[in-house]
């Protein structure tokens, strides 16, 4: 499953804007590590896997990324472009990040320690593990 979510935002123009999330309120899950990715330059395409258990929330604090997503069955773009967005990217679902201005930031919030074996990336291997319903009750994170 994926859903985009907004952070409450707290301030005012003035003083500037703060806001923020929590494990198992805002999102669904317990933060095990929080990873960061930066310098990309524009034009670049990151991602291109999926994770087999890993759920994770993306967010684009500074810039303009763009992320696609793809459960198997058919993909789904969302544009990271404002510190309030926040994106749930569940297991099971293949996505691929562009990055669109320069010194954009994808910060990564994730449900577990880094692990390269729940990696899928192999775009077919992939669609034969939806096709044998690998994730097939995961309707929620
Ligand atoms: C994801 C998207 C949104 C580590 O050693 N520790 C870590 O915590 C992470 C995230 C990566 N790495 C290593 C693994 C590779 O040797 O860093 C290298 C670059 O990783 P990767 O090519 O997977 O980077 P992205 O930007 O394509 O994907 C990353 C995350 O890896 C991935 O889980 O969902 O961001």
């Amino acid at each position: 499953m994926y859903k985009l979510i907004t952070f409450k935002q707290i301030g005012r123009i003035e003083i500037g804007f703060l806001s923020f999330f929590e494990s198992n309120q805002n999102i669904p899950f317990e933060i095990k590590r929080i990873y960061y990715t930066y310098y990309v330059p524009v034009g670049t395409k990151r991602g291109g896997h999926a994770h087999r258990e890993l759920n994770q929330l993306l967010w684009c604090p500074y810039g303009k990324i763009n992320v696609i997503l793809d459960d198997g069955k058919g993909k789904k773009e969302f544009l990271l472009n404002s510190p309030e967005k926040g994106l749930l990217v569940g297991k099971g679902i293949w996505h691929d990040m562009y990055w669109i201005k320069e010194n954009s930031v994808l910060c990564v919030a994730a449900s577990d320690y880094y692990d390269e074996s729940d990696y899928i990336r192999d775009y077919n291997n992939f669609l034969k593990l939806v096709k044998e319903g690998y994730w097939k009750d995961e309707n929620k994170l």
